[in-house]
């Protein structure tokens, strides 16, 4: 992919993934990464596909990750905690999001700025005009191209987080463990900030199966970002 396609002055293209705990963002980025890899006729390579997820994407903050998500930064507020989300950030758009894009890949990354506006602004007590200061500073005009909030009731997502953590034979992290009204606030957080900014935000409906949550953000990404699905088309 060469030139501007989406008009945000790179030549890559910046997609992010948000929602509440266990909606399906890891498992949607691996099928989406996939599919454009693969091209239309899937063949691969035909598409450089960078995945990434946040807090964490580089060494130095996925170091920030482990301390936020074992609850170490809790005691000193939720805006401490969004200080250090901002400093992950910063850490991983200079290293992996900024020359990713810079070199015409797709970058698809599980959650971004409208993580901490959720978690740490309407969930957590944060004042909007204080976040949107820090992500002016820290993101600047990196700005996604398209986010996909995968929405549903976060008793389901609760439930698949902690399906998932058994599994693993490990507990809720930090943030899993809040009380469902914290959860609830998330949700309705995620949607009006969809409401807020139609242009930039698709809403899936993260309730269905797999394939079929898979097959409805195809069709955001062909119906937002068309020259995803061209090239994927040209290269065939
Ligand atoms: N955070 C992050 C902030 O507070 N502020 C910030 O600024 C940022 C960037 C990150 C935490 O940090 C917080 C938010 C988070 O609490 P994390 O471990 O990355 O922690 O947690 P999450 O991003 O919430 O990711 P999860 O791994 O919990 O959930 P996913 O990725 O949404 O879901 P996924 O794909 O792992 O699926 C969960 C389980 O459900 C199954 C999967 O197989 C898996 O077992 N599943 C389905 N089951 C049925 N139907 C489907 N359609 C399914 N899709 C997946």
């Amino acid at each position: 992919m060469t030139g501007d396609p989406t008009g945000a002055g790179r030549p890559g293209c910046f997609i992010t993934f948000e929602g509440g705990e266990g909606a399906g963002k890891s498992t949607q980025i691996a099928r989406l990464a996939a599919s454009l890899r693969a091209g239309a006729d899937g063949r691969a390579g035909a598409r450089e596909v960078v995945t990434t997820r946040e807090p964490g994407g580089s060494p130095r903050a996925e170091r920030i990750r482990s301390a936020v998500l074992s609850g170490v930064a809790k005691p000193y507020g939720p805006f401490a905690e969004a200080l250090l989300f901002a400093a992950a950030r910063l850490d991983h758009l200079a290293t992996l999001i900024r020359p990713s894009l810079a070199r015409g890949a797709v970058v698809l990354c599980d959650r971004f700025g409208d993580s901490t506006r959720a978690y740490q602004g309407a969930a957590g007590g944060v004042e909007p005009g204080t976040l949107s200061a820090l992500e002016r500073v820290v993101v600047g005009p990196t700005r996604p191209d398209l986010t996909l909030i995968l929405d549903l009731p976060p008793e389901i997502g609760l439930a698949r987080a902690r399906q998932r953590d058994r599994a693993a034979a490990r507990g809720p992290d930090r943030f899993e463990a809040e009380a469902l009204g914290f959860h609830q606030r998330l949700r309705a957080a995620f949607l009006a900030i969809a409401a807020a900014e139609p242009a930039r935000c698709a809403v899936i409906d993260a309730q269905g199966s797999p394939d079929t949550v898979a097959a409805a953000i195809r069709e955001a990404v062909a119906a937002r970002l068309p020259h995803l699905v061209r090239g994927a088309a040209d290269a065939a």
